[in-house]
Formats: structure tokens, sequence, C-alpha cells
């Protein structure tokens, strides 16, 4: 093991001792999930399967812990009392200050698996598209959605985060900044791509 972790038997108890049973089989399927796509687009697999095994750690978390974390790490106040988006910018805190994780790539992963961000790199864009096509998800799209991942990865970006806007704007919640930035920079990145820039 390359990857730089003071003490990978702690953080494997971590994520045992913190996840729900349910959650840590969908961390072993993003950790699969990337792996296949990190082999297919050609990114590292040893840090896809990192990034994907311990992408949601801080995910079950109670709202308490959630705040008091995001506040010792001086992470942005809108954090506070919204574990969907807190959970992956603290997982990376963790990861980096009570783990030893220096890798920057892993840890940008991590931060961005839920609201992807413009100018991503391979390996944030494969944890966040594993993160929705793992084997273990159960909605009705997820061979169409998998079989695109691995033909085009971008595209699955895009469609992933078209979704996740739509189904937020139904459900009146706030879009992040990120999330929307990142399906412009997905779509001009495809748009360059195309024209064989
Ligand atoms: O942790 P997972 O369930 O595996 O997946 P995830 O980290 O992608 O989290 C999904 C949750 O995050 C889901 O409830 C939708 C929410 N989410 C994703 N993007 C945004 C968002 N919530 C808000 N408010 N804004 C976003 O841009
Ligand atoms: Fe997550
Ligand atoms: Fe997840």
């Amino acid at each position: 093991m390359s990857i730089n972790c003071t003490d990978r038997e702690s953080l494997e108890l971590f994520i045992r001792n913190n996840l729900k049973e349910s959650r840590y089989r969908h961390s072993l399927g993003v950790e699969e999930m990337a792996v296949r796509l990190a082999r297919l687009h050609g990114a590292d697999e040893e840090k896809a399967a990192f990034a994907g095994r311990y992408h949601d750690l801080a995910k079950n978390f109670d709202t308490e812990t959630m705040d008091a974390y995001v506040r010792k790490y001086g992470l942005p106040e809108k954090l506070i009392g919204n574990n969907a988006l807190a959970h992956s910018k603290v997982g990376a805190e963790i990861l980096e200050h009570e783990f030893g994780v220096t890798d920057k790539e892993i840890l940008d992963a991590v931060r961005y698996h839920t609201t992807a961000r413009k100018d991503m790199s391979l390996l944030e864009e494969i944890v966040f598209a594993a993160d929705v096509v793992e084997d273990n998800r159960t909605y009705s799209d997820l061979d169409y959605y998998q079989d695109l991942a691995y033909r085009d990865l971008d595209r699955a970006c895009l469609e992933i985060l078209e979704y996740t806007i739509g189904s937020l704007t139904e459900k009146g919640r706030t879009i992040d900044t990120d999330t929307l930035e990142a399906r412009e920079w997905v779509l001009n990145k495809m748009k360059e791509t195309k024209n064989g820039k």
C-alpha cells in the first residue's frame, strides 16, 4: 500500500463502528465500482479503491456530531445542520487530520463526492459516478447508468448531475453552487472533446 495513511487498521475500525450495515456494504460497492471505472478510464486503481471505500465515513454521524466537526475544522457555516452536504467535507477533513491521509486527489474525491465541482480530476469524476452506479443501488435505471459510466464517464456525470438538480428542484431544496458549476463544466468539456480540441 503506497497511500499515506498513519493507521489503516483504525480507519477500517472507524467505518465498521460508525457506518450502518447497509452503508458499509454501499462503501464496499463504491470501492469495487471505482476500481472498475479506474481500470476502464485509466486512473490509479489503488487511489480509486481507497477513496471509494472511505468516501462516506462521516455519513451516519448524528447532526450534533457532524456540526461539531464542521466547527472543529472551520468549514462553512452553511453546512451546519446539513448532513447531506457536510458528510463529504467532514469525511475529507477526518481522513487528512485524524488518519494522516496526504494524497490531495483522494481527499478531493471524498470532499466533492456529493456535489461534484468544476475542473474535477478523473478520480473525482470516478468516485462521484461510482457512488451512484455501484451494484447495491436499487433504482430501476441502474443498468443504464452503469453502462453509461463504463462507456462515457463525462456523460454519466452529466446525467447524474441533471437528475440531482431536477430532483432537488422538485423538492424545493437549494442546489449547491458547486453542483451547478460542475454541470456547466462537464457540458463544455464534452463539447470541446466532440470538436476534437
Ligand atoms: O452519501 P450517499 O447517499 O451515498 O450519496 P451522496 O453523498 O451523493 O448524498 C446524496 C444526498 O446529497 C442526497 O440527499 C441529495 C444531496 N445533495 C446532493 N447534491 C446536493 C444535495 N443537497 C443539496 N441541498 N444541494 C446539492 O447541491
Ligand atoms: Fe455520500
Ligand atoms: Fe455514498
